[in-house]
């Protein structure tokens, strides 16, 4: 059941490219374009599950036009969502910019009525899951991405502001409540009952389906990790940080599509990406030409995952001693040196509360993106539907493990020694 009620306001209207051409010619940005209005080159390139995305590129300059529709695009109208979500997905990016310039899309116009934000346009970046797939390898990853989840995820955070500033962020993105509720409906409840939306690998995955439905100890860590997406105002996180909102080249990373953007666990944000890495460690038996061809990149893969958290932790636990002049962990009331090191204990304690949810957070993302309704480019690009589900089958067996035994996992290493187990050890399916 979804909300039929959805305000549009009056002016709003869906873009189409001729409607994109003429929102720009207004605008004082097409100057940035070059030639004639005529000869921009305009294409809807939205392979997102949400929204209309445009390309513009005229002789001299180009721009990215997104556009909020009433209605999840992968499903219609049938499904409306609100507009609202431009408006904190262009004040996320803002916030964003000014915490961890460079790691995002410019901002050039935001259009409130029209639901619609204009930025720069990444090119020739390309989405990393496309890169990946390829097997091309990406040296400056582990360092941005660690460097965006700590600097943004600090600074809105009370250990960076005051009680006040806090909750006024905290205030500002209550209002993104519809976007929460999709995330806790498609990866907290639907992947866990029967659900029309679910989908897998049929017949290869029915059994693992019917297994996670049946599965009490997985429903209870899922359902604890529900409250903790709902519940925990830690900071503002991202909402979506999956590789489809990353585009990068060798050079450079930037981060896309915050429009899910609300004030909860910093370890959600860090269990996306981690898990989309996995995801895609997975699905590599399904895009080398010749058996082993994948080694050396499936070994990038392991490494980045543990870079990625190693360089976050110790990222962020420098800008707290940096900067940890927020209202939270109050640094004046452990006073001199000799009661520094009580200080840093909590906050290192702090890091491992992040670690343990970053690992549920995870694993939720795997099984959702396996048997929910939104699933990745990764593995749905595998065709060999045997192949495809030996894939989805080892990652939901370590999904799974990482859910229910957590205390077997004391850090990152213990996360990519079993990936790397349960891969190799794991047969194909048969049958
Ligand atoms: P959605 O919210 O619907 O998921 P995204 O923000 O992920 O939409 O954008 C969809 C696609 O549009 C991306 O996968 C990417 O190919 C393209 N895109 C988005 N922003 C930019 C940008 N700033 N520059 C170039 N391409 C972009
Ligand atoms: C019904 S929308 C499903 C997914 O698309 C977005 O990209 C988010 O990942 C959301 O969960
Ligand atoms: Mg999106």
């Amino acid at each position: 059941m979804h909300d039929n009620e959805i305000f549009v306001p009056e002016g709003y209207r869906i873009l189409d490219v001729e409607g994109v051409r003429q929102l720009i010619t207004e605008l004082p940005i097409a100057g940035a374009l070059g030639g004639s209005k005529d000869s921009w080159r305009i294409e809807e390139v939205g392979d997102g599950n949400l929204n209309l995305v445009f390309l513009v590129r005229g002789t001299t300059g180009g721009f990215a036009v997104k556009q909020a529709l009433p209605y999840v695009r992968l499903v219609g109208e049938s499904w409306p969502l609100p507009l609202s979500r431009a408006h904190f997905e262009h004040s996320a990016l803002v916030h964003q910019a000014e915490f961890a310039s460079g790691l995002v899309p410019s901002v050039q116009h935001y259009d409130a009525t029209l639901s619609l934000m204009i930025m720069e346009l990444l090119e020739p970046h390309i989405i990393m899951r496309h890169g990946m797939i390829a097997g091309t390898i990406y040296p400056r990853f582990a360092d941005d991405i660690s460097s965006f989840m700590a600097r943004t995820l600090f600074n809105t955070s009370p250990f960076a502001m005051s009680g006040h500033e806090f909750k006024s962020l905290v205030a500002h993105f209550a209002g993104n409540s519809a976007m929460c509720k999709i995330t806790e409906d498609v990866i907290f409840t639907e992947p866990y009952m029967p659900c029309e939306n679910n989908r897998w690998t049929r017949p290869w995955l029915d059994g693992w389906a019917e297994t996670i439905r049946q599965d009490d100890d997985l429903k209870r860590a899922v359902t604890r990790l529900k409250r903790k997406f709902m519940g925990s105002t830690e900071a503002m996180i991202h909402g979506d940080l999956h590789t489809g909102s990353v585009m990068l080249t060798a050079e450079d990373t930037r981060i896309i599509d915050p429009e899910f953007a609300f004030m909860g666990p910093m370890g959600f944000d860090v269990g996306a990406i981690i898990a989309n890495l996995l995801l895609n460690y997975f699905s590599q038996i399904g895009h080398e030409r010749n058996i082993g061809e994948r080694n050396d990149y499936r070994e990038w893969i392991l490494l980045t995952v543990e870079k990625v958290w190693t360089l976050f932790r110790s990222r962020f636990l420098e800008l707290w001693q940096e900067k940890g002049s927020g209202d939270a962990y109050t640094a004046r009331i452990f006073g001199d040196d000799n009661h520094a090191a009580a200080l840093n204990q909590e906050r290192e304690a702090w890091m491992d509360h992040v670690f343990v949810n970053m690992m549920g957070f995870a694993a939720a993302k795997m099984i959702r993106r396996i048997v929910g309704i939104a699933h990745n480019i990764d593995l749905e690009s595998i065709e060999d539907s045997r192949i495809r589900a030996t894939a989805e089958a080892r990652a939901l067996q370590l999904a799974r493990d990482l859910m229910v035994n957590s205390n077997a996992y004391p850090d990152i290493a213990a996360i990519t020694t079993t990936a790397r187990r349960v891969n190799e050890t794991i047969p194909e399916l048969t049958g």
